[in-house]
């Protein structure tokens, strides 16, 4: 991507297009197309052409989405597949009529079958049954990622597909109900300091086991493939290593310094019981994180007393 290209964020003030924009000006990049959700309703297929017939833009990162943890996808089935596939839908063909040059498109480690063998290597995707807590979620993602390669192969276009394991970092979701696990118990842990509570509740038993890659890292990813990597296949990215939901609570509760104890819910889901991605293919292409967990944890309780 050249310095002077014309960069559109779909989803720029989300956990992922808001770091996606942070490093994109943190290395030079300057010209950026950005619309808020409010501006924009990208589930209107004729707004999205409209705007790409007028902007333009050289490149696009497709990280708009409707996205949500366990209980936000359980409960809402129906909007996480009609909103998601509709965004994606609008956007990747939109691309394809106003010429953009290349795409890249978020997938997750959550689309993988629930009990594919462990690290998750790319192959597996399609290979078995999925979560069924998120699976109107993953189909609507995988259909995303086959509309991608369907383009590369109808119409010789550009875009790439990325997996990225559980994200956590700044400008994070805290909502208790719709959030993802780190940034909830965050929130539960500093609330719970301050409101001297006796115990945190953690749902689940615990067991469950999660790769976390903090966000900044994510989009040095993303930015690092747009600029090194074409084709139809997808590409893994996270950190190779996992925790339990357990561990993570106690490291937590060490950096919130958290005194008191923890309580499982076990009427809540557990999901998946791992989803470690294998990075080999892209640390083989020259990427690897480097921001361990208790670093972006520190940074990311951090933020969140200085702006929740
Ligand atoms: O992060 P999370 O909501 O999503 O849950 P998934 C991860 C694990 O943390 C589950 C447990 O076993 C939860 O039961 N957990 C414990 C909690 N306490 C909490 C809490 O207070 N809040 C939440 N949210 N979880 C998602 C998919 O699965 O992965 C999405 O549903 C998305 O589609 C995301 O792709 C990356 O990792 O289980």
């Amino acid at each position: 991507m050249e310095k002077s290209a014309k960069i559109y964020i779909a989803g720029h003030t989300g956990l992922v297009g808001s770091a996606i924009l942070r490093s994109l000006k943190a290395q030079g990049y300057s010209r950026f197309l950005l619309r808020t959700i409010d501006e924009l309703d990208l589930t209107k297929q004729s707004l999205v052409e409209g705007l790409m017939q007028d902007e333009k833009p050289d490149f696009v990162f497709l990280a708009a989405a409707k996205v949500g943890g366990i209980h936000a996808n359980d409960t809402y089935p129906a909007e996480f597949i009609y909103i998601n596939l509709q965004i994606q839908t609008n956007i990747i063909h939109s691309a394809y009529k106003s010429g953009v040059k290349k795409l890249c498109f978020l997938g997750s480690s959550c689309i993988y079958p629930k009990f594919a063998a462990q690290p998750i290597n790319e192959e597996s995707l399609l290979d078995g049954k999925l979560e069924p807590t998120n699976e109107p979620y993953a189909i609507a993602k995988i259909a995303g990622i086959k509309m991608c390669q369907a383009y590369n192969r109808q119409y010789r276009t550009d875009y790439i597909s990325v997996m990225p394991t559980n994200l956590y970092g700044l400008y994070d979701n805290f909502d208790l109900k719709s959030s993802h696990v780190l940034p909830a118990l965050i929130r539960k842990f500093i609330e719970a300091r301050k409101d001297e509570a006796p115990s945190v509740t953690v749902w689940g038993t615990g067991k469950p086991r999660r790769e976390f890659l903090f966000v900044d890292d994510l989009a040095d990813a993303c930015i690092f493939l747009m600029n090194n990597y074409s084709g139809s296949e997808i590409v893994n990215i996270g950190v190779g290593k996992d925790v339990s939901i357990l561990e993570l609570a106690n490291i937590i509760k060490e950096e919130v310094e958290y005194k008191g104890e923890i309580i499982f819910d076990s009427t809540k889901p557990d999901g998946t019981p791992q989803k470690l991605l294998d990075v080999s293919k892209i640390n083989k292409l020259g990427w690897t994180a480097k921001t361990p967990l208790r670093e972006g944890i520190r940074k990311t309780i951090q933020w969140y007393l200085e702006n929740k």
